[in-house]
């Protein structure tokens, strides 16, 4: 049996179930980063929508990244939000691996270039038919604002 049938069957038997699974997965290139992803999570918990927050490097872990997003959606996520600075992957990488809508949010760090204008355009300037969703630099609160947006929430 193929891998696309095994997740439609998988769907199917969730579908319509009372499950407390998280809806949207906060996930950030460092540990450096969880400061100014924390509104992230901040102003889900305020709106009571379940997330989960991981730690995850498109350059240090990238098979922790692509199992994370191919399984995103079975797990029953709905939207990922991915913030990171520098070269900024993180978004995209996630992007190329699902079809969930994913949210980036470019990060300052201590070497960011031009107030993180590298990460900016990093996860802005995707190729067309893999879009990320691109909000202002440092700004995560209104990635979850969004989120929650698509969520209808
Ligand atoms: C990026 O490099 C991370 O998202 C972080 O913003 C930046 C610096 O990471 P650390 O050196 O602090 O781990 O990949």
């Amino acid at each position: 049996m193929s891998e696309p049938q095994i997740e439609t069957q998988a769907e199917a038997a969730f579908e319509g179930m009372e499950v407390s699974a998280p809806r949207v997965g906060i996930v950030m290139g460092s540990k450096s980063d969880m400061p100014a992803m924390d509104a992230a999570a901040q102003e889900l918990k305020k709106r009571d929508i379940g997330h989960e927050v991981r730690v995850m490097s498109a350059h240090r872990d990238p098979e922790v990244v692509a199992d994370y997003a191919k399984n995103a959606k079975m797990r029953g996520l709905r939207v990922i939000i991915a913030g990171a600075g520098l070269s900024a992957a993180l978004p995209g990488v996630v992007a190329a691996h699902t079809d969930l809508p994913v949210i980036g949010v470019p990060l300052t760090s201590k070497t960011s270039v031009a107030g993180g204008l590298d990460a900016l355009l990093s996860i802005s300037q995707m190729p067309p038919g893999v879009p990320v969703a691109c909000v202002g630099v440092d700004n995560a609160r209104n990635a979850a604002v969004l989120a929650a947006r698509i969520l209808n929430a």
